[in-house]
């Protein structure tokens, strides 16, 4: 179905129930946050009773967002929710497959290539930006008031997955929501300060020692950085200090296909690789056990460091 025909149904399921649930994929993003943090004030401004959950929590990051304080990362099992609303997700696996369960009508919204059609209502749009740029188109097409709390979490939701409008998913559509949003009162400023510049001085600790590490290959197509246990200790941060590390190696110039190496235990690294485009990383990460899309993917490579940077090396001469 297509969110044309979808819009009305969903519409209609906001205005005949009173009791939602709110959820999206593990490991959330900005997109996967911003929209259920949206959802969730805009419902509960409506006087709907409103659950939003995450199975791995909230992100500390998002914190500054309104509602966040009330995201929760269980679910009583008590009565079940009306309506379910699974968003961003891909498959109702990330989210929770145990949701099913707890909602008489499931709705899944999303604009990932390949969304499983797992739901009663099935909202797909591969051309919308975000997630959230689909509430939105919801939220106009229901007439419903847009308060700052609403706005703010689409405006980083949108923000999020177009890398502050830098990817090619940022289109019209995209640019034109963001501003009818900022008219609504939103401090861009304070929202960019909020998600770029409040990182924990751990993680720029550890980045300063994973950029040591920088290794670019002599076609100069490919590129790397790693961290280790050691590095991680030495500067007191963690796995979750480590987001977007990938695109340090990914920046410089030529370079199609980026890497970087994770140490998970004493022989053990996770590979985390990016395309340009050219290069499909899902197919290589596939190869090694792991998986992911044509431009974003990972595997777990078993040895030293040196040992699993010579065997994915190795595949990427004969792939470039
Ligand atoms: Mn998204």
């Amino acid at each position: 179905m297509t969110t044309t025909k979808t819009i009305p149904t969903i519409l209609q399921l906001i205005e005949n129930n009173h009791r939602f649930l709110i959820a999206s994929h593990e490991g959330p993003d900005g997109d996967a946050i911003g929209s259920t943090l949206a959802l969730t004030n805009l419902l509960r401004e409506a006087g709907k009773d409103v659950v939003a959950y995450n199975r791995d929590g909230l992100p500390k990051a998002f914190s500054f967002l309104p509602g966040s304080s009330q995201l929760c990362d269980e679910i009583d099992g008590v009565e079940p929710f009306d309506v379910g609303f699974i968003l961003d997700a891909g498959e109702l696996r990330r989210a929770g497959s145990h949701l099913r369960d707890c909602c008489t009508v499931l709705i899944n919204i999303d604009h990932h290539p390949c969304s499983e059609d797992f739901g009663d209502v099935y909202c797909l749009d591969t051309a919308a930006a975000a997630t959230a740029v689909i509430i939105y188109r919801l939220i106009v097409a229901g007439k419903m008031p847009v308060s700052l709390d609403v706005a703010t979490c689409l405006y980083v939701a949108i923000l999020s997955d177009t890398g502050s409008f830098r990817y090619s998913n940022a289109n019209a559509e995209a640019f034109s929501i963001a501003g009818e949003l900022v008219a609504k009162g939103i401090d861009t400023w304070d929202v960019a300060s909020a998600l770029y510049e409040t990182q924990p001085k751990e993680r720029l600790q550890l980045l300063a020692q994973a950029l040591s590490t920088l290794c670019v290959s002599p076609c100069g197509r490919y590129a790397s950085v790693a961290t280790t246990l050691e590095m991680m200790q030495l500067t007191g941060s963690g796995p979750e200090h480590t987001d977007g590390f990938v695109n340090y190696p990914r920046a410089v110039e030529g370079v199609e296909v980026a890497i970087y190496f994770r140490q998970l235990d004493n022989d053990q690294f996770k590979a985390g690789f990016r395309s340009k485009g050219r290069i499909d990383v899902g197919a290589l990460a596939r190869e090694l056990g792991g998986g992911g899309h044509h431009n974003a993917a990972g595997a777990t490579v078993t040895g030293s460091l040196n040992a699993v940077q010579t065997k994915v090396f190795a595949r990427l001469d004969e792939l470039l």
